[in-house]
């Protein structure tokens, strides 16, 4: 389903098999070499979502290899099955064209794992740290939420509403990579136990840095 040009929702792309598998091992990432941990904004803001980063380690507002934040190691390399992912996560929802920035072609080299409690928000922003305008690919595990769509503008209306379910793929690309995005609500309790997450809410997102080595 194409929300707007290029940002494309592929519902239950992802088996309850492989989500399980996902779901084991973000609870391995999560506990290092960087753990999880909620991010401090630079006016002193706290985020309620948890967030580890595997590639490259991304603090508000930049990218590194070491967590200077959190307790200075390395960040975890960048698994190559992430990467696989999100191949053909492109594939799925732009169709396996060999064009010029089609799926074979794309190399993500960071991922960022969000976990959302119950009561966890992401407010309207842009993601643009990156120094690539490849896609992003969004992949959802566990309860349910809104996910907040805007406009390249400003983080105000017009935006549309998208529920997000487990195993949901979204990619972001073309007009629709740098626009305005959140998380305004979860919904606690929604996740089909299956998938290995008692409660809460992960988000995987695959980018590509466009930073050398
Ligand atoms: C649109 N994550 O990690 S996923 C983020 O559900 C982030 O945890 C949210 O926003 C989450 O930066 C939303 C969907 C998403 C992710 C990255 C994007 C949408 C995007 C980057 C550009 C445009
Ligand atoms: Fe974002």
């Amino acid at each position: 389903v194409e929300v707007a040009p290029g940002a494309v929702h592929v519902p239950g792309w992802l088996s309850v098999e492989r989500q399980r598998e996902l779901v084991g091992a973000c609870r391995a990432w999560a506990r290092g070499p960087v753990p999880m941990r909620r991010m401090v904004l630079p006016g002193g803001g706290v985020m309620s979502v948890r967030t580890v980063c595997l590639g490259w380690h991304w603090q508000p507002y930049r990218y590194s290899r070491t967590a200077g934040d959190v307790n200075g190691a390395r960040v975890a390399p960048f698994p190559d099955r992430l990467a696989d992912l999100g191949r053909a996560a492109l594939a799925a929802a732009y169709g396996e064209g060999d064009e010029d920035g089609g799926a074979g072609s794309y190399a993500p080299d960071a991922a960022l794992v969000n976990f959302y409690d119950g009561a966890a928000r992401m407010g309207m922003h842009q993601d643009k740290e990156e120094r690539s305008g490849a896609p992003v690919v969004s992949l959802s595990i566990g309860d349910s939420c809104v996910f907040r769509f805007g406009n390249t503008v400003s983080r105000n209306r017009p935006y549309t509403d998208v529920e997000l379910v487990s195993g949901d793929l979204f990619v972001f690309g073309g007009p629709s990579r740098f626009a305005f995005h959140g998380v305004p609500k979860v919904f606690p309790g929604t996740a089909d136990p299956a998938v290995g997450l008692r409660t809460g809410r992960l988000n995987i997102t695959l980018r590509e840095t466009g930073l050398a080595s």
